[in-house]
């Protein structure tokens, strides 16, 4: 009996043995991986480019954006247009700029009522309003004069850096089948909240941005 008892335990060590030499093995190839992880934490308020840079990131290390993620980037590029153009409105009521002509202020108050959700139904009318307020630009001779006047004077109300680039796109955000590109997509803002991480591989290197190296982004 004692002989059989301690076989079975001699047995019972053994495996114990091998499970303990196999999870050293595991944590030390564990180890070894992430000796070459850089961490790095984006940090930084609203609108400071943590997400642009993320974005940046997947189109130089990565295949870029898959289908899905670039189709669902059309009602955010959207949204971005239309919000960043009703500041521009409310910024010409501000600096007490009327809109006289009877065009431009259906053209305004068709486009103050639109939300992300309504565009989308609408989007011959919205570019048709915006191209009466706009038209090719502030130095072209055409689009509202009160919205040049507003543009002129830029620096005393917050407006998008991207507003401008959109407007260019005018065209192409409102047609159905728009399918946006790269650099819509970089200029897209979209709010995010809470901790996101994503893994690239630069070189044999893998890049995580999440702690460690702490980049502090600011918007000039
Ligand atoms: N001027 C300029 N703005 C850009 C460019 N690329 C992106 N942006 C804008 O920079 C802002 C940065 O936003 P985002 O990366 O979402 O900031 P986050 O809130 O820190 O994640 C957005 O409004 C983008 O439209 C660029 O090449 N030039
Ligand atoms: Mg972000």
């Amino acid at each position: 009996m004692g002989c059989v008892g301690s076989a079975a335990r001699g047995q019972g060590d053994r495996a114990e043995l091998e499970q303990a030499r196999q999870l050293d093995r595991a944590h030390s190839q564990f180890m070894k991986r992430e000796k070459k992880v850089v961490k790095i934490l984006l940090l930084g308020p609203g609108e400071s480019g943590k997400s642009t840079v993320f974005k940046q990131m997947q189109l130089i290390y990565t295949a870029g954006f898959d289908e899905q993620t670039r189709l669902s980037f059309r009602s955010f590029a959207r949204k971005n247009l239309l919000e960043a153009f009703q500041e521009l409105i409310r910024a010409c009521w501000r600096l007490r700029l009327k809109f006289d002509e009877k065009t431009e202020k259906e053209a305004a108050e068709f486009i103050l009522q639109l939300d992300m959700l309504s565009i989308e139904p609408k989007l011959k009318e919205f570019n048709k309003a915006i191209f009466v307020l706009w038209g090719q630009g502030p130095d072209s001779d055409s689009g509202s004069l009160v919205i040049k006047a507003a543009w002129k004077n830029k620096q005393w109300f917050h407006v998008s850096d991207s507003l401008e680039y959109y407007l260019g796109r005018l065209a192409e955000l409102c047609s159905r089948d728009y399918r946006p590109s790269d650099e819509d997509i970089l200029r897209a803002s979209v709010r995010t909240t809470g901790i996101v991480e994503h893994v690239f591989d630069v070189d044999a290197l893998s890049f995580k941005y999440e702690v460690l190296r702490v980049v502090f982004l600011i918007n000039l």
